[in-house]
C-alpha cells in the first residue's frame, strides 16, 4: 500500500542574497508548517503587524526579497523498497526552485498547482535535505511584463496579470498589498508500487430522478490487478452497489443505475437534506495483496442552470434548479478570509460558512481574484447545503494567452476541476471575474457573434482561455455547468444587459451612483454582485487605529489606509448626505454608515425577491451581495468584518431571506388635474404590499398592517387572510397610504406615516415583518427620546434583550461595553404593540446601549 509521510518538521527559513532591507540573514526555525514568510516574521516580531495603522507599507520589502525554506528528514532504507517515491508539493507561493540533497528537482510558477516529482533516485537512507528557494514573485512578474507587454486591469500592479498567484495579494479596493511567499500548502513523500492516480465519479440524474453513477479510475503502473468498486452510505456501513474488475490495463470502470427514489438526493439548505455517499475503489494484485485504495465522498443531485424564455418579459431566465426545484439564490461573494492564508484553519472556515447559513443564505460565490479554496471549504458547503459558484482565478484584467501562460493555466484548471468536481454543492464554474467588462470598457477585440477566431492574436487574447480551454477542461473532467465569466449575458449581449445571464449591478456606489431605492429598476436576471460600504464594529476600527487617539476620526490618514476603495469618501458621504442627518465622530460614523449599508442591501434582496414570481416569471433568480467577508481589518462592502463580527446589514439581509417575508414600497403618484398644468395636480402615495414564500407549499397567513403617525397618536390597523404561493412572491395589497391625504402642493409636507406589516401564521407566530418609512430619513423631525420611549429590558436569562417602544423607531443598533456579544439581530425597526426580543450570547446581564435614528446623536 502507498505510504504518505508529511514533511512538517525541522523547517527553517532565511532571506537570500543580502541587498537593500536585508532583515533576516540567518536560518530561523518556523513556528508552523505550511507557512509563509510574513506569518513567520510576525510571530518572530521582526515586522510590525501590517493590519495596524500604516504598517502595511513597512513590510513591502518582503515581497521583493528572495527567501528560502529548508528541512532535513530521515528516510529508513525500508522506505526505499517500493518502486516509486514521489515528493508532492500541494502549494508553493509562487515561483520556487526545489532541491533535494542538492539536486534541483523542480521549478514552479503557479501558486494554484500541486507539483508531484518522482525522487527515488535522489533519496538516500538516513538524513535528506529539501530546500525551497523563492525568488520575488513581484519582480518575476515585472520581468514577464517587460517580455510580453503591459496589459490593462482594475486593481493592483499590472504585472499581476502575468503571474498565477492570488491576485488580491497585489492589493484590491478592499485589500492591502501583501505579497505573500512560501510553502502555503502541505508537502509530503509518497512511496508506492502502484497507486490510484485518478478516481472519477460522474453522477447523472435524469429528469425523473433516476440515477446513473459512472466510476472510472487509473493506476500509475499498468499491473495485473483486480479491483472492487463499492458505493456505500456515508457512514461506510451499507454497501449499496459493488462491481468487481480484473484488468491489466491500469484502469477500470464501474457503472451503477438506480430507479428514482432508491438513493437519497442532495438538496440545498431549505429544500431537503444533504445526504452524502462514498465511492471506494480497492485495487489488489494477482495474489490478492492490496495495492491501493481510494474513496470519494459524493452527493447525488440533478443541478441545472436554466435559461428559459420568460412568459412576459424579454430575455431569458438565469436560474439554478436542483432536483427539478427552481431555487431563489440569496447569498454572498467570498474573498480570501485572510491576507495570510495559512492562518485560516478549518474551524475558521466552519465559523464563516455557519454564519452564512445562520444568515438564511444558500449560495456563496468564490470570487476570481482569490484562491481555489481548500477541500474543507467545499466539504462544509456539501454538509450544510450551501450552493457554490466557483470562479476560475482571473479577476478584472486583460490577461495574456501566450503559450507558457496557457500551459500553466491548463494544468491549474485540470487539477482544480478534478479536485473539486465531486462536491454536490458546486453548481457552476465561471471563467473569470469581470474580464469581459474590462474588455468592453476598453473596446478590446470582443465581437460576441464571433465564435470562431483564434482570439490569442487579438487584444483580448484570454478569450481563448475562457471560451476554448476552460470549457473543454470542465466538460472533460466534470458534469458541472460552465459559464464564460461573471458577469456574462450570452446570446450576443454585452455584460450590462439586464435580461440575460448574470450581472454585476454596481450603479449603486460605482457607475451612475444611483439611489438604492432604484434597485427595482436596476434588477437583472441574476445579480451576482452589488454592494454598499459600511464601517465595521468599533472594536475592529480600534484594532487598526492601534490606540493612536489622534487618528481615531473618519478623516484620518490611518482611516484612509483602511479603506482602499477609490473615492470612498465622496461615495459614503454621497449616500449619507442624501439620506441621513448624521454626525461625524467615529462612533456615529460607524452607526450611520452601518445603517446606510443595512438599508441599502436589505432593500435589494426585498425588491429582487419580489421578482421571483413563479414558473416562467423568474425575472430575478438570485442576489449575491458583494462581499460577505474581509481579508484584514478594513472598511469595505463586507457585511461581516475580518474578526467575524457581523455588521447590521448581515441581519437585515437575513430578515429578507427568511422562508416567509413581507415587503412594501411607497411611491408617489402625481396626476395633473388641469391639462398642461404644472401647478395643479394631486399627489397620492401608493403603498404596495407583497409576500414571499420559498417553501414548496402554499402558506396561509394573516397579513396584519398597522400604520402610525410619528407626530400624533393616530394609528390604523387592518388584517387580511392571505395565501402565499409556493416558491414565489405574491402581490398582497395595493392602495393609497393610510393616513396620508392626497396632496395638491409640494409645500404640503407629507405626514410621517410608518407602516408596519406582519405575516402571522395560524399559531400566532410572526413569519415575517417589515416597517416601511417615509424617505429620505433626513427629512424626518424625530420626536424627543422621551416621547419615543424605547425600553430595553434584560430578561432573567441575562441574554434576552426585550425591546418595546411608544413610538415607531428606525434602525436600532445595540451595543455593550467591553467584550463583544453574539447578537441574534441588529438594525431592528420597532413599532408600538410589537415588542421584539434580541438574543445576546455572552451578555451576562450587562446593560445594553442603543443607537437609532432620532437618538439625538445628529
Ligand atoms: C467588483 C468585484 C471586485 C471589487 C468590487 C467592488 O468589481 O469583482 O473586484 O472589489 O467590485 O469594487
Amino acid at each position: 500500500m502507498p505510504s504518505i509521510t508529511p514533511l512538517t518538521q525541522n523547517w527553517a527559513f532565511t532571506q537570500i542574497g543580502g541587498g537593500p532591507g536585508t532583515k533576516l540573514d540567518e536560518w530561523v526555525p518556523v513556528s508552523q508548517f505550511p507557512t509563509t514568510v510574513h506569518a513567520e516574521l510576525l510571530k518572530l516580531e521582526r515586522i510590525p503587524d501590517p493590519f495596524i495603522g500604516l504598517n502595511e507599507w513597512d513590510v513591502q520589502w518582503i515581497g521583493e526579497a528572495e527567501w528560502s525554506f529548508k528541512t532535513t528528514f530521515n528516510v529508513e532504507s525500508s522506505d526505499l523498497s517500493p518502486t516509486n517515491a514521489d515528493l508532492v508539493f500541494e502549494g508553493l507561493d509562487t515561483y520556487a526552485i526545489v532541491a533535494l540533497n542538492g539536486n534541483k528537482i523542480l521549478e514552479t510558477n503557479n501558486q494554484f498547482v500541486t507539483y508531484r516529482v518522482p525522487v527515488k533516485q535522489h533519496l538516500k537512507a538516513g538524513d535528506n535535505e529539501l530546500q525551497l528557494t523563492f525568488p520575488s514573485t513581484f519582480l518575476k512578474g515585472k520581468e514577464l511584463e517587460k517580455q510580453h507587454g503591459k496589459l490593462a486591469l482594475w486593481n493592483g500592479d499590472s504585472s499581476r496579470l502575468h503571474v498565477r498567484k492570488a491576485q488580491y495579494n497585489y492589493g484590491w479596493d478592499w485589500g492591502p498589498v501583501l505579497m505573500t511567499v512560501g510553502p502555503w500548502r502541505p508537502i509530503y513523500i509518497q512511496t508506492y508500487h502502484t497507486r490510484i492516480t485518478d478516481l472519477c465519479v460522474k453522477t447523472s440524474v435524469a429528469e425523473d430522478l433516476a440515477v446513473q453513477i459512472n466510476v472510472s479510475f487509473a493506476l500509475s503502473e499498468h499491473v495485473t490487478s483486480a479491483a472492487s468498486v463499492q458505493l456505500k452510505s456515508l457512514d461506510g456501513q451499507t454497501v449499496i452497489g459493488e462491481s468487481k474488475i480484473n484488468s491489466g490495463t491500469g484502469s477500470g470502470e464501474a457503472h451503477f443505475s438506480f430507479n428514482p427514489g432508491v438513493l437519497d438526493l442532495w438538496y440545498p439548505i431549505g429544500y431537503g437534506k444533504q445526504p452524502l455517499y462514498t465511492v471506494e475503489v480497492k485495487v489488489s494484485d494477482a495474489n490478492g495483496g492490496e495495492l491501493d485504495s481510494k474513496s470519494e465522498k459524493i452527493g447525488i443531485r440533478r443541478a441545472r442552470v436554466v435559461q428559459d424564455e420568460l412568459v412576459d418579459e424579454p430575455g431569458r431566465t438565469f436560474l439554478f434548479e436542483v432536483n427539478n426545484i427552481r431555487i431563489f439564490c440569496g447569498g454572498s461573494n467570498w474573498i480570501p478570509a485572510d491576507s495570510f492564508l495559512t492562518k485560516v484553519t478549518p474551524e475558521v472556515y466552519r465559523a464563516w460558512l455557519q454564519l452564512l447559513v445562520d444568515g438564511n443564505q444558500n449560495m456563496v460565490r468564490i470570487w476570481g481574484g482569490g484562491i481555489y479554496e481548500p477541500d474543507i471549504f467545499y466539504d462544509i458547503c456539501d454538509e450544510l447545503g450551501i450552493l457554490v459558484w466557483q470562479d476560475f482565478m482571473f479577476g478584472c484584467g486583460q490577461y495574456p494567452a501566450y503559450d507558457s501562460f496557457v500551459e500553466s493555466v491548463s494544468l491549474e484548471a485540470e487539477q482544480n476541476v478534478t479536485r473539486l468536481r465531486h462536491h454536490p454543492s458546486i453548481v457552476i464554474f465561471a471563467g473569470n471575474n469581470e474580464d469581459y467588462q474590462v474588455a468592453e470598457s476598453l473596446k478590446l477585440d470582443l465581437d460576441y457573434n464571433d465564435e470562431t477566431s483564434d482570439y490569442r492574436k487579438g487584444t483580448f487574447p484570454a478569450r481563448y482561455i475562457y471560451e476554448r480551454l476552460l470549457p473543454a477542461v470542465v466538460e472533460k473532467c466534470s458534469d458541472i455547468h460552465y459559464h464564460r465569466s461573471s458577469p456574462y449575458s450570452g446570446f450576443g449581449k454585452e455584460t450590462t444587459d439586464r435580461t440575460y445571464g448574470d450581472m454585476h449591478q454596481w450603479n449603486v456606489w460605482h457607475g451612475s451612483q444611483e439611489p438604492w431605492h432604484n434597485w427595482d429598476i436596476l434588477s437583472g436576471r441574476f445579480v451576482s454582485e452589488f454592494g454598499m460600504q459600511g464601517y465595521p464594529n468599533i472594536r475592529t476600527v480600534d484594532y487598526w487605529v492601534g490606540g493612536d487617539k489622534a487618528e481615531r476620526h473618519p478623516q484620518s490618514r490611518t482611516m484612509n489606509n483602511h479603506n482602499k476603495a477609490d473615492g470612498f469618501e465622496r461615495r459614503i458621504e454621497l449616500y449619507l448626505v442624501e439620506n441621513f442627518k448624521h454626525a461625524f465622530d467615529i462612533e456615529s460614523y460607524v452607526y450611520y454608515t452601518q445603517i446606510m449599508q443595512a438599508e441599502t442591501l436589505a432593500s435589494a434582496y426585498r425588491l429582487w425577491r419580489r421578482n421571483w414570481k413563479g414558473r416562467g416569471r423568474e425575472y430575478t433568480a438570485g442576489a449575491l451581495v458583494w462581499q460577505i467577508n474581509d481579508c484584514w481589518p478594513v472598511t469595505s462592502w463586507a457585511i461581516v468584518d475580518y474578526f467575524l463580527r457581523p455588521k447590521p446589514a448581515y441581519f437585515t439581509i437575513a430578515r429578507e431571506l427568511r422562508p416567509f417575508t413581507v415587503g412594501m414600497t411607497r411611491k408617489e403618484k402625481k396626476t395633473a388635474t388641469v391639462e398642461n398644468s404644472a401647478a395643479f395636480f394631486t399627489i397620492e402615495t401608493i403603498l404596495n404590499i407583497w409576500g414571499t414564500n420559498n417553501t414548496l407549499h402554499e402558506k396561509k397567513a394573516t397579513l396584519d398592517v398597522t400604520s402610525f403617525d410619528l407626530h400624533s397618536e393616530w394609528t390604523d390597523n387592518w388584517k387580511k387572510e392571505v395565501v402565499l404561493a409556493p416558491n414565489a412572491a405574491t402581490e398582497l395589497w395595493s392602495g393609497t397610504l393610510p393616513g396620508q391625504p392626497t396632496r395638491t402642493k409640494l409645500s404640503e409636507v407629507p405626514k410621517t406615516i410608518i407602516v408596519s406589516a406582519r405575516l402571522i401564521d395560524e399559531s400566532g407566530t410572526v413569519l415575517g415583518r417589515y416597517s416601511n418609512w417615509p424617505e429620505p430619513f433626513k427629512f424626518i423631525n424625530f420626536p424627543g427620546v422621551e416621547e419615543i420611549g424605547l425600553k430595553i429590558a434584560i430578561a432573567s436569562d441575562g441574554e434576552s434583550v426585550e425591546l418595546s417602544t411608544k413610538k415607531p423607531i428606525k434602525g436600532i443598533i445595540l451595543e455593550v461595553d467591553g467584550e463583544d456579544v453574539k447578537w441574534s439581530d441588529q438594525a431592528v425597526d420597532l413599532v408600538p404593540g410589537d415588542p421584539q426580543t434580541v438574543h445576546a450570547v455572552g451578555l451576562k446581564g450587562r446593560s445594553v446601549k442603543a443607537r437609532y435614528l432620532g437618538d439625538g446623536s445628529a
